[in-house]
This record gives C-alpha cells, structure tokens and sequence, in this order.
C-alpha cells in the first residue's frame, strides 16, 4: 500500500506541498491540471512543471485525479473520436513523467452531488451532506447552489463552461439508457486500454456518487454487479478501479469489504472515506473512525491487507475543523484528512505486526 493525498495545485488549494510533508506516511500526490475542460489537450510543460513541484518535495506524483471524459464519449456522438485521441495524447503524456495510475469517472453531467457542503454535525465540524427530499429538481439550480458554496475554488466535475450549457447538455443524453452507456463505455476502453497496455498505465474508474441514478441520468459503476459488468467489459489488468468507500457506502446494500476481496488485483487506487447513513437514505460524511459511520473501515483496510494490496490509498473527503471551512475546499480540509490518514496507518501497522506474529 502506498499512502497518498489530494492536492489541487500551487494556487488552487490552501494547503501547500510544505503542509502535507508534515503527515506521516504520505508518499504519494494525488494530482491533476485543475484548469482543464474534459476534452482539451494537456500540454507537457505544464504537466512537467507540476510533477516538478511534486518531486521537489520529495512526493512521487503516481496518480492523477482526474482526466475528466468529454461528454460526447458518454452520449456516443461521432465527434467521441477526436475526444478519444486528446484522451490518448494524454495517456501517453502522463506516461512519461511516470504516472501509473490515471482515476476517471464516467457519470453523465455530473459528477459528486451534495445538497449541502456544510452542514454542521452535533460536534460542531461541518461535512458534505446529501438530503434525498433536498435534490433539486431543476439541475440549473443544484449547479448554482454548488458554485455557489465552492466560493472561489476550482471543482472538479462542476466546471462552470460545461454547467452553463446543462439545457443542451440533458437534451443529448435524452435515450442514453443504462445499456446504452455500457456501450459507449466499451468503445472508450477498447480504445485506450490497449495504449494503457502499451505505456503501462493503469486506468481506474471512480465509482458514481452518489450510487443511484439521478435527475434521471443512468449511472452505472455503483454495485458489485455493476462493477464486474465494468470489468469484463475489457477484461484487462490495465482496466481497473478506483474503489471509494463513500461513494459506494452510501448504499448499505454494497458490501465493501466482499467487494475488495473479489476485485483486489483490479483496484489500483482506494478512496477510503466514511458515510453515516439515516433511516430515510440520506447521509452524511464523518470521520475516518469506522465507528463513526457504516463503513466499516479497519473491515476494509484488513481486506487491502489480507489481499496484500500493492496499489495507492488516499483518505477521501474529510469534515471541516476548527474554522477552516472559511478557507478550505468542500471535503478536502487538511485536518480531518490528516487524521484519517493517522487512523489507516494505525490500523495498517497493527495488522503488519499481526502478520508478523507480534
Ligand atoms: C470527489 C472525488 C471525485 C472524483 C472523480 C473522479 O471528491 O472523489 O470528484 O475525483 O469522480 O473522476
């Protein structure tokens, strides 16, 4: 296992490469070129400067989070090919200053939705929220209230050039059905998974989240069957997952840690967040602490363990603490996230000493 964080870049995120240095155990940058739309060309200076930065401070800069698919890939439109070749550059790019490991998502519109990026918990921290009965039904609207609360920061996946066409947009994936995006996802992979091969890249797909389809888009990676349909789809190694407990917690039919032991040598990239889930489906974001929430967490990471998982580990989303929702990005604090990685290592450590018979 190789412990990484988040960090959005030099500018774009309040907490600074010197920040994380301090976290024990952290190796790994989780990054990417904020700025970019889905679909348009990642030039090589601008990704060598950055994994520069990275290095500079002794990180390895494995991961990249995300390279967002174009939407006509998702929908099927004939301009797909050309998206799908900048797509390919890309690969091929990251490939030279040493990527491993590329997340993605292919959720139609949108990305993470939450009706409420700070809601306050009893302990007074505030967390990302998603109240059933608060999903707007206009998506102009939730777009909005998301912006809105992201104050200046980039986010990812609500990009306001590709929110200002939604109208345009919903009408393009009208009879883009479940099956139908299966299919389009099949064309995108056996495109680039043979170049992945080739450069030895490993693609992971990022769970949908939340893991039911809405503003009746289809949403396809959010249960076990969902996901071993995903894997035979190209039934390569370089095909693979980002496997994020959040996300896929926040349906307590999905049991996780089944998942990890059957999927484990096509997971190259884990998202250990914890969800507590109400009675009525809605949930909030809490602590890392397995007994804090639904996800049981050591469960998880004891089937990392037990599977001796070779792959790349980030805590997700954190809570905002001790005021710092003033000034950090929604679910990407630096306390709570520093705590979570604390907590994975604790746990991780005891079952090495365990395995060693201490
Ligand atoms: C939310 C993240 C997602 C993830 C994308 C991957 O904070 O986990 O936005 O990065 O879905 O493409």
């Amino acid at each position: 296992m190789k412990m990484a964080w988040r960090w959005y870049g030099e500018g774009n995120d309040s907490i600074t490469l010197d920040h994380i240095r301090q976290i024990p155990g952290v190796e790994v940058i989780v990054w990417s070129l904020h700025d970019k739309v889905a679909g348009e060309e990642w030039e090589m200076e601008r990704i060598q400067e950055v994994v520069e930065q990275i290095e500079s401070k002794g990180f390895k800069a494995d991961v990249v989070e995300s390279v967002n698919v174009h939407d006509d890939i998702k929908i099927g439109r004939p301009t797909r090919d050309k998206y799908i070749d900048i797509y390919i550059d890309t690969i091929i790019k990251l490939s030279k200053v040493g990527v491993k490991v590329i997340c993605y998502n292919f959720m139609p519109v949108f990305d993470w939705t939450r009706t409420d990026l700070y809601k306050e918990l009893p302990d007074g921290s505030t967390a990302l929220f998603y109240e059933k009965d608060a999903i707007i039904d206009d998506p102009k609207e939730m777009a909005a209230k998301i912006l809105d609360g992201a104050g200046d920061f980039t986010m990812p996946g609500w990009e306001p050039e590709r929110l200002a066409k939604l109208d345009e947009l919903f009408k393009a994936y009208e009879g883009v059905t479940e099956e139908k995006l299966f299919e389009n996802l099949k064309y995108f992979l056996e495109r680039i998974i043979p170049v992945c091969e080739e450069y030895d890249v490993k693609m992971a797909i990022h769970p949908d989240d939340p893991p039911w389809p809405i503003f009746g888009l289809p949403r396809i990676i959010r249960s076990r069957d969902h996901i071993k349909r995903f894997l035979e789809l190209v039934d390569s190694p370089y095909n693979g997952l980002t496997l994020c407990t959040g996300s896929l917690g926040a349906n307590k039919l999905n049991d996780i840690p089944a998942m990890i032991r059957e999927f484990h040598d096509r997971i190259h990239f884990a998202h250990i967040r914890n969800v507590k889930v109400f009675e009525n489906g809605d949930f909030i974001e809490v602590s890392h602490r397995g007994k804090d929430g639904d996800v049981d967490v050591y469960e998880v990471l004891k089937a990392y363990h037990d599977n001796d998982f070779k792959g790349y580990i980030r805590p997700d989303h954190g809570r905002h603490l001790w005021g710092e929702e003033k000034y950090c990005r929604p679910g990407y604090g630096l306390y709570d996230r520093a705590m979570g990685v604390m907590y994975m290592l604790g746990i991780w450590d005891s079952l090495d000493k365990r395995r060693e018979g201490r």
